[in-house]
């Protein structure tokens, strides 16, 4: 029997098991598949841990989410065109939910299916490797509640294990001697931390509009974010600035490239994720920065060196979990023999014409529907239920526009539903005034 192991059992790996699911429920013979997760449940980033550095058994700690994290997008755009959010929760719920409540949604699915038992939990996996005689690959992987490593023969291996756990930690002159605390977004977990405090972020994407918004909500003293490109330049409220690049730090004082200066208790680095898999061989190893046209992976998610390895996932996100769908179900039909991969030619042609579109992209909104094209191409080939791409868009553009009103206010918007054409409710308490982030609390009529 064909077998099929999944590495990481997150919103993409657990795409991946719901997309041979949904096969089999239409009666398909499907492969044997097996899900490696080092974590001891599923739910990937969404799966909340207080810890950093290593865990309870030394491996690396995979959560980069914090308490009081609300989705940055509306649920509208990340919505499973198969498991609707009102399915789900049995009525309409508001746009921006706390992390517990996409957690809830991203299990209800899997449990749904009854897909738990094809998954190996607190199971890393740590070396793959392929033989080219047999043309298949040997996974090795580590049960660390039983301390036992194993091998295993699989026909497929499809990489579903995230690229925004492992930090990209660039290091600025009088950092070793600074006089207060210094961390990465990775290990960023409670706001109130940094109440009262100056806190100081280097980063401009979306760890360090949230992280800062965070501390300022939750009572930091003041958030002072500093750019290497540009600022986001959002109306930020009072006790919140943005600076050029930070240059040195000489105890407590922070210099800028402006020359200007700030006294500051706390250095947040927001400086973004490496895609890291230390567990492939040069070979097998995707190599690529965090783009919307990752390199070396022919529609985004079949490896050029190795048709039979899949990456799902590995894209910078505008979408997300209904993109990793649509990847999921492609690379199952591909898996499957239903769909045949083109010649050589023909797969790096596609791959240079997506390729040349990223580069000329200009903004968020370009990137947007750049990425709603992409997810529409992939669409169109397999049975994953259609879904409306511009409608999503248009979602999307709502959003930014709401943000470029007010970056403190967004949340409070509401927006309807692609899959069941039903408007959101509006939430029953301002982002800004939301202490408590519960899964009851949110549900709360
Ligand atoms: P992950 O969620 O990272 O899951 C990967 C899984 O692989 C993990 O469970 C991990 O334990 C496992 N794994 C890793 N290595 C191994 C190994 N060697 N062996 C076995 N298992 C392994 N997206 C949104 O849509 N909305 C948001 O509001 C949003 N907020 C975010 C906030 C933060 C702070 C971050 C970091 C990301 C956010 N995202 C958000 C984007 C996020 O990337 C996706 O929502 C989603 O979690 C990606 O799913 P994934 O399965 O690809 O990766
Ligand atoms: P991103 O989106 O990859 O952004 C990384 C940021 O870090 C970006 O603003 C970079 O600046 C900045 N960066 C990287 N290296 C440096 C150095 N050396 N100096 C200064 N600034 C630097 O990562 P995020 O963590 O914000 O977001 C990842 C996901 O988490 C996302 O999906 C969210 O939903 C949550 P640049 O823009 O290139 O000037």
């Amino acid at each position: 029997m064909t077998r099929v192991a999944v590495i990481g059992a997150g919103p993409s790996g657990l795409a991946q098991l719901r997309a041979f699911h949904s096969a089999k429920a239409k009666g398909a013979e499907i492969p044997e598949v097996v899900c490696f997760e080092k974590q001891a449940d599923w739910g990937g980033l969404w799966n909340y841990t207080w810890r950093t550095g290593l865990d309870e058994y030394g491996e690396a700690v995979h959560g980069s989410m914090y308490r009081y994290l609300w989705s940055n997008g509306p649920k509208e755009c990340l919505e499973f065109a198969d498991y609707t959010f009102e399915e789900h929760f049995g009525k309409p719920i508001a746009s921006y939910p706390p992390r517990a409540v996409l957690f809830d949604y991203i299990k209800g699915r899997v449990e749904k299916a009854g897909l738990r038992d094809w998954v190996r939990f607190s199971t890393p996996v740590r070396m793959v490797t392929f033989d080219q005689e047999r043309q298949t690959f040997n996974v090795t992987a580590h049960d660390r509640v039983n301390d036992r490593m194993y091998s295993e023969v699989f026909d497929h291996v499809v990489v579903a294990s995230g690229h925004f756990s492992t930090p990209n930690v660039p290091s600025f002159p009088g950092v070793d001697t600074f006089g207060g605390r210094v961390l990465h977004a990775h290990d960023f977990r409670d706001a109130l931390e940094f109440k009262d405090k100056d806190v100081l972020i280097v980063g401009r994407s979306y760890s360090a509009e949230d992280i800062g918004s965070q501390c300022w909500k939750y009572g930091a003293k003041s958030v002072t974010t500093s750019y290497r490109s540009r600022p986001m330049g959002f109306k930020w409220p009072e006790r919140f600035e943005e600076r050029p690049l930070l240059q040195k730090l000489v105890n407590k004082t922070a210099h800028f490239a402006d020359g200007s200066t700030k006294e500051v208790d706390a250095l947040i680095l927001c400086t973004g994720y490496l895609h890291h898999f230390p567990f492939l061989p040069d070979e097998l190893r995707l190599k690529t920065a965090n783009r919307l046209w990752s390199d070396s992976l022919y529609k985004g998610v079949v490896f050029e060196g190795n048709h039979r390895l899949f990456y799902i996932g590995m894209q910078d996100q505008f979408y997300t979990f209904n993109m990793f769908d649509v990847q999921a179900w492609y690379a199952r039909d591909v898996m499957m023999g239903r769909l045949s991969l083109p010649s050589a030619a023909a797969m790096k042609a596609d791959f240079d014409a997506w390729r040349s579109r990223e580069e000329a992209l200009e903004d968020a909104e370009q990137a947007i529907w750049f990425q709603g094209d992409y997810v529409l191409d992939l669409l169109a080939l397999t049975d994953y239920p259609k879904f409306d791409i511009e409608g999503t868009n248009r979602t999307f553009m709502e959003w930014e526009h709401y943000k470029s009103q007010s970056i403190m206010g967004f949340r409070d918007q509401a927006h309807r539903s692609l899959m069941t054409g039903t408007m959101a409710p509006k939430h029953h308490t301002p982002w800004l005034q939301a202490m408590d982030d519960t899964l009851e609390e949110y549900l709360k009529n």
